[in-house]
């Protein structure tokens, strides 16, 4: 078995701001974009902060919950649902200051071969690739644990981490286990995260979303001075006020 990297070394974080700044902060998301391919997305200069994890982790009612909005991201319960990279801004009167990145996910059967191959090649172009990726949640199913598919996925982001890539583990749908399951899939999730955050959430009963969105909330307002993980200091720039394309 391997082992996450490290916690990230990139400097402190900000003191945690109250979770009602954070919250409020999350629920301006809006839709900016989305792609197919990498190519096709606009390139970012505020913090991007990638949501990843196999497919039916939860990834996209992860996003909808912290940002209290009921369908800003396409939750199913069919798996596959997500197909694109579905970009989402954020920041407080129009000026967006971070960027929320809901990922297709890995690991759904029915897809074919061949889709898989490409969509892993999008996904590590993207991880290993994308200037001004911050931070990456790793969304995964108590229920399951870290699988093959996800700690590859660390290997392939460990680089990054140790150069200060901020990365959070979140264990989605709390509310299927008892108390007694949780503390014991998290404490077997810390060990395996080498000391690397990890934390319970469940959309349906609410549970984690404070924290996630206070701990994202820092790492998209990175103290004066501290060096950003992802590349150049990022620039305010307009939020879209582009609509979700329906489908
Ligand atoms: N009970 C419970 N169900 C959840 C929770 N979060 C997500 N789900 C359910 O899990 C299923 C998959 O959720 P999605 O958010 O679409 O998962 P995803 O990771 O975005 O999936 P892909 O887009 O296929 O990669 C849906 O039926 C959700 O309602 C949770 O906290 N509790
Ligand atoms: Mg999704």
């Amino acid at each position: 078995m391997t082992t996450t990297p490290s916690a990230p070394v990139a400097g402190p974080l900000p003191p945690a701001p109250d979770a009602k700044i954070a919250m409020g902060w999350m629920h301006t998301a809006k839709f900016l974009t989305t792609a197919a391919q990498l190519h096709h997305l606009p390139p970012i200069t505020v913090p991007e902060i990638a949501f990843v994890g196999r497919s039916n982790a939860g990834k996209s009612t992860c996003i909808n919950t912290l940002t209290q909005q009921k369908q800003l991201a396409f939750a199913s319960k069919k798996p596959g649902r997500t197909q694109h990279i579905n970009l989402f801004s954020l920041g407080k009167q129009g000026v967006m200051d971070a960027v929320l990145a809901d990922l297709p996910g890995y690991g759904y059967a029915a897809v074919s071969r061949s889709d898989k191959v490409r969509w892993q090649q999008v996904m590590v172009n993207y991880l290993v690739s994308r200037p001004g990726l911050t931070g990456i949640v790793l969304l995964c199913d108590p229920r399951l644990g870290l699988t093959e598919l996800d700690e590859a996925l660390l290997e392939v982001v460990r680089p990054r981490v140790e150069e200060g890539l901020k990365f959070l583990i979140v264990l989605t749908k709390a509310d299927k286990l008892t108390r007694a399951e949780q503390a014991k899939v998290l404490s077997i999730t810390r060990l395996q995260a080498g000391g690397g955050e990890v934390k319970m959430f469940s959309a349906l009963k609410k549970q984690g979303v404070d924290e996630v969105a206070q701990l994202l909330w820092q790492w998209a307002h990175p103290l004066p001075g501290a060096e950003p993980a992802g590349g150049d200091a990022p620039a305010p720039a307009p939020a879209s006020d582009q609509e979700p394309e329906k489908d």
